[in-house]
């Protein structure tokens, strides 16, 4: 009888050993498939400062380099101060917490200033610089944030830098006179 006692007990242990596994693989993957989820909802795409998933209005004033901010969530209107002259105003999620960075490109350098808004001190990157570059920033690695990437329009060259940190590389695509390149990055001036 003692015997069989230690059998059952030995059998309980080894059937909560095994829904623990399958619960802590089941909890990982459901934790992973949200976490994916949000990644992929398509948020990168939008003006979104505040991070509330709704588009918020703003205009870059190009001579002082002002950006006007009116979040959606209702908190207060603010003015940032980054670019100017020559810069062009290049937003997106460089850090991948849900909220837009402040970001400009200098036409004349290709130098990418981005301000991210996680809070980490500003920085900067070098590509393009072309006088035919145009900044197409993207999550061209799908990682949720935004890669630096400029469309050359005197060759058709795409020119991406991974936020992953893979190798800058380029790819064909376009050069004819008449294209323009297909871009989430709507405050380019073309
Ligand atoms: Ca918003
Ligand atoms: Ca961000
Ligand atoms: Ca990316």
């Amino acid at each position: 009888m003692k015997l069989q006692n230690k059998h059952a007990l030995f059998f309980i242990l080894i059937l909560l050993l095994v829904i623990g596994i399958l619960g802590a693989v089941y909890f990982f993957f459901f934790i992973h498939k949200k976490v994916n989820h949000k990644k992929s909802s398509g948020y990168l795409t939008i003006l979104d400062f505040d991070g509330d998933r709704k588009t918020d209005i703003a205009v870059y004033r190009s001579n002082n380099g002002g950006w006007y901010i009116n979040p959606s969530s209702g908190a207060a209107d603010y003015i940032v101060g980054w670019g100017g002259t020559g810069y062009t105003p290049v937003p997106g999620d460089y850090d991948g917490d849900g909220k837009t960075d402040i970001a400009v490109y200098r036409e004349s350098t290709g130098a990418w200033y981005v301000m991210p808004s996680s809070g980490g001190p500003p920085y900067s990157k070098g590509l393009g610089g072309d006088p035919s570059d145009k900044p197409v920033p993207g999550d061209y690695d799908g990682d949720g944030k935004t890669d630096i990437a400029v469309y050359r329009g005197s060759t058709g060259a795409w020119y991406v830098m991974p936020s992953s940190g893979g190798a800058p590389y380029s790819k064909g695509w376009g050069g004819d006179p008449l294209d323009v390149a297909v871009t989430t990055n709507l405050t380019s001036n073309y």
